[in-house]
């Protein structure tokens, strides 16, 4: 599967401009259908489904909860504001969506068993790969060992995303890292 990063780019209005603030309200708008200044879960998958369209990073639900649960506390909104996204975070929610769907295609790409989760030797094999992700990697095991946090002996996609953040994946030709990721 080939992806248009640039079309994913476009319907995920994250740049700090005014284009960029307006494109996010009028998205906004859209995906808070009750109206009520706050996202819940159910609201942004459908939004990302209906209003933003794009079909592969819909059905990409791994990404949008690890995103919707990355941004849903950074502001104190009462008593909601812990539970659901506020427009304070929406700019983090669809700038961490595109991240953490980039690295679901990376994991995709190294299970090869496709059963969600990356065994050694799966990890091992694609050495290749990973070293042009993120750069070189001494020892594949003990590397694995270091992912593998819950010591299953599997890499699941969160944990996965954990050391994507920490070693700045990208699988991108155009450069857009983690690091320069920041709050509001
Ligand atoms: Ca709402
Ligand atoms: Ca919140
Ligand atoms: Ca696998
Ligand atoms: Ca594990």
């Amino acid at each position: 599967m080939s992806l248009d990063w640039d079309e994913i780019n476009s319907k995920l209005p994250f740049e700090k401009t005014e284009d960029g603030y307006n494109a996010r309200k009028e998205l906004w708008d859209s995906i808070d259908v009750n109206g009520n200044g706050f996202l819940s879960l159910a609201e942004v998958s459908k939004g990302v489904r209906d209003v933003i369209g794009h079909k592969e990073l819909f059905n990409c639900k791994p990404a949008i909860n690890r995103a919707f649960h990355y941004s849903k506390n950074r502001t104190e909104g009462g008593e909601h504001g812990y539970d659901y996204i506020e427009f304070s975070e929406f700019r983090l929610f669809l700038q961490s969506l595109r991240m953490f769907f980039e690295f679901y295609q990376a994991f995709d790409r190294i299970d090869e068993g496709q059963d969600s989760k990356i065994c050694k030797d799966e990890f091992v094999n694609a050495k290749d790969t990973l070293e042009k992700w993120v750069g070189e990697i001494e020892d594949l095991e003990a590397e694995f060992d270091s992912i593998d946090v819950n010591e299953g002996g599997e890499i699941l996609f969160t944990e996965f995303v954990e050391w994507a953040m920490a070693k700045d994946l990208n699988i991108e030709v155009e450069e857009l890292k983690w690091t320069e990721l920041e709050d509001d």
